[in-house]
């Protein structure tokens, strides 16, 4: 197995021009699970999902993806979570119905202790720091786990302010941070959680707490990937955006596809530069999220 990844899923409500809601499915590390897959990364997803249509539709979709659920737990104990993309002139705004959910009562005794160990990078997110302190402890007692087996552990801080305050996210953030060698943050989350704002400071403080590989995305203008020997800003590709829900996630999926595949971070983030650009160009978290084959077009055209 080459990816792990933990979190929680929901069903996608996503309003169009027309003002109707498409139905997709989104949430971020099952986003980033898809993203990997579609490289041709082997991958495997763990949560739990309500006993439910929105829990069974989820499963078809990670089926048809070539992501193993095998782990995923299907629980009458709570419902599937679900979160509404609306857009305007500022970019996208999500609502969640989402209190209670089967993912939110993820516990550490449960997690899939074989499959943690023998992936070779454990992706999880803030989200899943911030839905309830249960799904927190189980995030890190997986962070632990994986560890412990030598692996890799992948972070993108992913701070919804509709789930917790600044203040807690920071604490928690920072602590399951200083713990993974990969940082995966966005900018505008970096600059809120850290009170820095040149990027290059941010890099520094994700170096400081003890992570290997920082890749900063930058929207507009790119990324920023650092080592402590080596840095570099690659700049963005130039596309009109047409909905950006899932595009980091996208770009850590595609990352750490990349990364396995070449163990060369700057290399791994041009390919999710360019693919996360692309899935900016459709509506919907999963469907526009390109393939393989559609990266490695958009850098030959782009040199
Ligand atoms: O990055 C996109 C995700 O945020 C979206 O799919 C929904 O996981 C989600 C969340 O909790 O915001």
């Amino acid at each position: 197995m080459d990816i792990l990844c933990l979190g929680e899923p929901l069903i996608e409500l996503n309003q169009q021009a027309d003002g109707r809601y498409l139905s997709g499915i989104g949430g971020d590390t099952s986003n980033c699970a898809i993203a990997a897959a579609r490289q041709g990364a082997q991958v495997a997803y763990y949560s739990q999902v309500g006993d439910d249509a929105f829990g069974r539709q989820l499963r078809q979709c990670w089926s048809q993806e070539g992501v193993d659920d095998s782990a995923v737990v299907t629980t009458l104990a709570g419902h599937t979570g679900l979160y509404f993309v609306d857009h305007n002139e500022a970019g996208h705004h999500f609502s969640y119905l989402r209190a209670g959910s089967a993912a939110s009562l993820m516990q550490a005794e449960s997690l899939p202790r074989e499959q943690i160990e023998k992936a070779a990078v454990l992706h999880l997110s803030g989200i899943s720091l911030g839905i309830s302190d249960n799904a927190a402890d189980a995030a890190f007692a997986a962070i632990e786990l994986a560890r412990q087996a030598g692996r890799v552990v992948s972070f993108d801080p992913n701070y919804r302010p509709a789930l917790w305050p600044i203040t807690r996210a920071r604490a928690l953030i920072h602590e399951a941070m200083a713990r993974c060698q990969i940082a995966l943050p966005g900018l505008d989350d970096a600059r809120l959680l850290t009170g820095l704002e040149d990027p290059n400071q941010i890099a520094d403080f994700y170096l400081r707490l003890g992570v290997e590989i920082v890749a900063l995305t930058l929207g507009a203008d790119g990324v920023l990937v650092a080592t402590a020997q080596e840095r570099k800003q690659l700049p963005a590709h130039q596309v009109v955006p047409l909905d950006a829900t899932g595009a980091g996630d996208t770009f850590d999926g595609t990352f750490l596809a990349q990364w396995l595949r070449t163990n060369d971070p700057f290399a791994a983030a041009a390919y999710g530069n360019a693919a996360a650009a692309l899935s900016t160009q459709g509506f919907g978290a999963v469907t526009p999220i390109p393939h393989r084959v559609d990266v490695e077009r958009q850098l030959a055209k782009t040199g």
